[in-house]
Parts: C-alpha cells; sequence; structure tokens
C-alpha cells in the first residue's frame, strides 16, 4: 500500500518572553514556516499539552521546559509520525531517548534558548540573539555574541531596552495585564530580517517604555521586606502588592536587582488572585559556588527554571514562610 505524501504540518511552540519569542523567529529566518504558533504568558508553560496527536507534524519547541511538559511529550512521541524538535535551557530532567524527538538543551549559566537556535538555525543577525539574551537578563553573553559587529554604547543599549521590554510584556497573571500578548509580538517580529527596522517599525516598543515607565513610578523605591545583617546577610526577600503593575514590573525588578547587588540572592513574592504567591528567585551571580535557582525551585511544587533565574508559579499562601525559612538557608 503506499501512503500519500504529504508535508508535515509546522507548529512553533515557545516561551512569551523575549528568549521564547525571538528563538522561534530565528528559526523562521532560516526558512522553516510555521503553520501555527502556540505560546502564552511566561508562566504558561504547559504547552504541548495544546497540540493535538494527529499525524504528520513537526513541532519545534523553543524556551519551555521539557519536564514541565513531560506527559503531553509522551503522549505525542508515541505516534512516530510526529517530530519533536527541543531547544531549551531551563532544567529538563531526564531526556526521553526516541528517534522521533531531537534535543538541543544545555543550562549551563551563561547561555539561553536563543543562543542555541542562533548556533542551530544559521543566517540570522546576531543581534537577534543579544535581544533575547539582554532579556533573559545575560548581559555578559549579548556583548561576547555582538564584540565582532563593534557596536557602539548607543546600540548596545537600544538592544539591551528592547530585549528588556519584550520580556517584561510577557508577565502578567492573565492577558488583562500585559498591552500586547505574545503571540502579536511574535507576529509583527515575522516580517522583519532586520531587527533594527523591527524595533523602529513595529508600533510595540514605545507603548511598552511608556508603560513601563508608569510601572517603576508606581513601584517607588521598594524595600527589601527582609534583608538581615551578618550571618543571612547574602539574601534579601521582597514582596509586591496584588496589582497588575507589580506582576508586570515584579520579574524585571529582581532582575535587575540581581545584576545590582550580584553577591546577594532575590527573592521576590506576589500574590495572585486565589491568594497564592508567584515566586521569582534569582542566585547570587557572583557567587560561582551558590546553589542554583532552580534547585530552590523545585523543592516545591510548580517550582522550575535554571541556575540564575528561577520561579514558584503557585506557591499556597500557607508555605510561605517555609519557602522564606528555606531561601535564606540556602542563600543567607
Ligand atoms: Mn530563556
Amino acid at each position: 500500500m503506499n501512503l500519500p505524501e504529504f508535508s508535515p504540518q509546522v507548529r512553533f511552540l515557545f516561551n512569551g518572553d523575549a528568549d521564547g519569542i525571538i528563538s522561534q523567529h530565528i528559526a523562521g529566518l532560516s526558512g522553516i514556516r510555521p503553520d501555527a504558533r502556540i505560546t502564552g504568558l511566561k508562566r504558561e508553560i504547559a504547552l504541548l499539552q495544546r497540540v493535538s496527536g494527529d499525524d504528520g507534524q513537526d513541532l519545534y519547541v523553543f524556551d519551555i521546559s521539557l519536564d514541565s511538559n513531560r506527559p503531553a511529550l509522551e503522549r505525542l512521541l508515541e505516534n512516530p509520525t510526529v517530530r519533536i524538535f527541543w531547544y531549551d535551557h531551563h532544567e529538563a530532567g531526564a531526556i526521553p531517548t526516541r528517534s522521533n524527538l531531537k534535543t538541543r538543551i544545555q543550562n549551563t549559566r551563561g547561555t539561553c534558548t536563543a543562543l542555541l537556535a542562533h548556533a542551530a538555525f544559521p543566517g540570522a543577525d546576531p543581534r537577534w540573539a543579544a535581544m533575547a539574551a539582554f532579556g533573559d537578563n545575560l548581559p555578559q553573553a549579548a556583548a561576547a555574541l555582538l564584540a565582532p559587529l563593534g557596536l557602539g554604547a548607543g546600540a548596545l543599549e537600544i538592544l539591551r531596552e528592547a530585549g528588556e521590554l519584550i520580556n517584561y510584556n510577557a508577565h502578567g497573571e492573565t492577558p488583562a495585564d500585559v498591552l500586547f500578548h505574545p503571540l502579536e509580538v511574535a507576529e509583527r517580529m515575522d516580517a522583519y530580517r532586520d531587527p533594527m527596522a523591527f524595533l523602529d517599525e513595529s508600533g510595540l516598543i514605545e507603548p511598552l517604555r511608556r508603560q513601563m515607565h508608569e510601572d517603576e513610578e508606581r513601584l517607588g523605591d521598594l524595600r527589601p521586606e527582609r534583608a538581615p545583617m551578618g550571618k543571612n546577610g547574602g539574601a534579601q526577600l521582597f514582596r509586591l502588592p496584588p496589582e497588575a503593575w507589580a506582576r508586570r514590573l515584579g520579574s524585571t525588578f529582581a532582575s535587575r536587582m540581581a545584576l545590582r547587588e550580584p553577591d546577594r540572592a532575590v527573592a521576590l513574592l506576589q500574590t495572585l488572585h486565589d491568594g497564592s504567591f508567584q515566586v521569582s528567585i534569582r542566585a547570587p551571580r557572583a557567587r560561582k559556588d551558590a546553589p542554583g535557582a532552580s534547585d530552590l525551585a523545585r523543592e516545591f511544587p510548580t517550582g522550575g527554571g535554571r541556575a540564575l533565574a528561577a520561579g514558584i508559579n503557585r506557591l499556597p499562601a500557607d508555605q510561605a514562610e517555609a519557602f522564606a525559612r528555606r531561601f535564606f538557608d540556602v542563600y543567607g
């Protein structure tokens, strides 16, 4: 019997932050065209469960944790006509060995998914991946990638700000919190090979800059709720009010604090609508022997991430104290 020949349906699945969006864009620039894109806000990472098990699909997955998608992944891999290509830098756990799964997963400290994509899909302007690295709070990686271009400080700052803004745009509890749905950001980016033309013409940057500035004014000079001196002086814990501006800005604030005080760990708790907490964790970057942020996050259900930056998506209110104690034990 001859099976009909058909070309596979191509789907891009990716995190809604700058790293995820730009990674799939880099793949697109290499000539792979998606029939559909599946993404969401920063913490919406269970994306594989949104894919049917239909025959003849190529799934390209960027910047979401394999571990957080394991049951859906195993279901999809049962179908040999579904091929899955996975690019990521989050802690993955055991990677299934199946002939229809190809992975490029590397969770070393200084890398991000767009850098892996840039190496795997040649032809993209390196300023794309640099923007993503800035968004993931990896300025050294971005600078290293850009060094051969000999860009001035002004051009670097444009890319840094854009990465931070696109990353910031992904943060909220619901789409009502954010200015642009990440899918819309990806779709607007699709037309551009030149990152500078995208920044000038997409209509995304100026509104995001204005909104972030307003959010920063509301944040003011946020002081830590707990920042012990002495024995536990290596860590500080912040809490933000349950408001949309705080849900947008919290992660960016934690990342900036981690760069500003590289010897101290940061934890930031935000109250969600159901009373539980969303937690952002940043490891002390200058303390190379400090445990990874994802190791601490993974002690709690719904926790995960990478060595420098991790989070707990839903920490029950009655576990907040237990978390704080572990946080200061590990990093204080
Ligand atoms: Mn990333």
